[in-house]
């Protein structure tokens, strides 16, 4: 299969004439190509969705809805074939590919209701005889930058409230996963929605991404990804003096009380930190233990992981799939070796799994090193694999110390019997999302997404805080009052 750009609603081949293979993480087999695009592509497409976007925001809100609810019955009707398509493109196992699906199935019908709401404010003014109120209206066309470990799932976190709030949008897929991105697309257009609103432009960051966030039609970004990637889109987009969302990851911890319940927390920390292989914003890579039940912990995890099975993710008693490619196999490898180095303790795992048919793909078994001190590399850098560094902890507030010591803040959880100690942690840890009693994984659509510090610039994925990425805030004035009315002037009774 060959995935191509689609431009005002056709699909095409990019101006290059060049591609890359889409490779299956779990046996290295290609199994289709990708059009890589120019500047001129990107160009092309935002001509399109700037003059379709000017239609489309004429559309009452509650009509472009219906597109969205269309969009969610299709997904419903395709998630199994979307779901393999995905296990095959990014390797998560079959039930994580069916659960991704099903988020941009929730995220549909949860925008699709925003077409009935778009609340902005009503307020009275300091005059009489005047209204005031302010109404949210689109910001016009939404560069929309998504990462692999998502393919689909981010894409319509981004897509669906920009396109209900009368955006048009041109989406930068990851390069590894643009079958996916097809698939959207077929659905879009199956769905009814108007040329050109919705496009799509393949390729790589450096040309296209670079080419969408300088473009000055496109007046708001979107981006998942690393942390490299969006501090230099933030610059851009700084100077450019655009709207930007940026999502870069996490260096996600779960704090285990001494008065936790120990099985609850151990099936959390397995299914946080070794889930999607450990390629989530929101995995789990810390676990931050009471002294008192940490031997204990250990002895738990390292049983439990014995449980999963690593293996191609079409197998449906596999839990741990493949990992993206070589390089992060590569680079998952390195860092165990500076924890090694640095004199982290290692428990299970660190090694490249090659015995058999896992040889053909690319595969890292799941790895449990303890001792880890806040100040080691493996504690504070994002490794983005099935990597989890236990540490010691004498009290909550040094848990929570450690939690907040790193330079991301996207999803923290703690694992406690006492309501107190719970809702100190949920004041207290500095991150986007806290869980009580539950891993650092498994967000629900409709609250906001998002993280402080290295996670992010502020702003929020899904729920409708995602809308303030799209909408300008408009103040409007009506003055039925018949003469002129100055404001903080005329302001005394008559
Ligand atoms: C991501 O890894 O960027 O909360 C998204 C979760 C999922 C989304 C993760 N619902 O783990």
């Amino acid at each position: 299969m060959k995935a191509l750009n689609y431009i005002n609603g056709a699909w095409c081949e990019s101006k290059s004439g060049m591609t890359a293979p889409v490779i299956n993480p779990a046996d290295g087999k290609t199994i289709g190509h990708v059009t890589l695009s120019t500047e001129e592509d990107v160009r092309q497409a935002v001509r399109a969705a700037k003059a379709a976007q000017k239609e489309w925001a004429l559309v009452p809100a509650p009509q472009r809805a219906e597109v969205l609810y269309k969009v969610g019955f299709l997904l419903k009707e395709k998630k199994e074939r979307l779901a393999r398509i995905l296990t095959m493109e990014m390797g998560k196992v079959i039930e994580e590919a069916r659960g991704e699906v099903q988020e941009g199935i929730d995220m549909a019908f949860y925008m699709a209701g925003e077409g009935r709401r778009l609340f902005g404010e009503t307020t009275p003014s300091e005059l009489k005889d005047k209204f005031a109120m302010s109404v949210r209206v689109p910001v016009g066309v939404v560069g929309i930058i998504t990462p692999w470990n998502f393919p689909i799932a981010i894409a319509t976190w981004k897509s669906f409230p920009a396109i209900v709030a009368g955006n048009a949008v041109v989406w930068k897929p990851a390069s590894e996963t643009p079958l996916m991105a097809q698939e959207l697309a077929k659905i879009f257009e199956e769905a009814g929605l108007p040329k050109g609103v919705f496009n799509v432009v393949n390729g790589t960051g450096p040309t296209v991404g670079s080419a969408l966030v300088e473009h000055p039609d496109v007046r708001a970004i979107s981006f998942t990804g690393s942390n490299e990637v969006g501090r230099g889109i933030a610059e851009k987009c700084g100077r450019l003096l655009k709207k930007v969302s940026l999502e870069m990851g996490g260096k996600n911890a779960v704090i285990v009380m001494d008065d936790a319940d120990l099985s609850l927390a151990v099936e959390g920390i397995l299914w946080s930190a070794f889930g999607t292989s450990g390629q989530r914003c929101t995995s789990c890579s810390r676990v931050i233990v009471h002294e008192k039940v940490k031997e204990e912990l250990e002895e738990r995890l390292l049983e439990a992981m014995k449980t999963l099975k690593v293996g191609n993710g079409l197998d449906e008693t596999v839990k741990v799939g493949p990992v993206i490619n070589e390089a992060a196999l590569k680079k998952i490898h390195e860092y165990v070796q500076i924890g090694k180095a640095e004199g982290a303790r290692l428990l299970a795992g660190g090694e490249i799994l090659a015995e058999g048919e896992l040889a053909k793909g690319f595969y890292y078994a799941p790895t449990l090193f303890t001792d880890v001190k806040p100040d080691m590399r493996i504690a504070k850098e994002e490794i983005f694999g099935p990597v989890l560094s236990v540490m010691r902890a004498g009290s909550l507030e040094e848990a929570i110390a450690i939690n907040n010591a790193v330079d991301y803040g996207l999803s923290s959880a703690i694992f406690t019997r006492d309501v107190n100690r719970a809702f100190r942690a949920m004041r207290d840890l500095d991150t986007g999302i806290v869980y009580i009693n539950a891993g650092t994984t498994g967000a629900e659509i409709h609250l906001p997404f998002g993280g402080t510090k290295g996670t992010g610039n502020g702003h929020r994925d899904s729920g409708t805080a995602s809308l303030d990425v799209f909408t300008e805030w408009r103040s409007v004035y009506v003055d039925f009052s018949g003469k002129l009315q100055r404001a903080q002037i005329d302001i005394d009774p008559e």
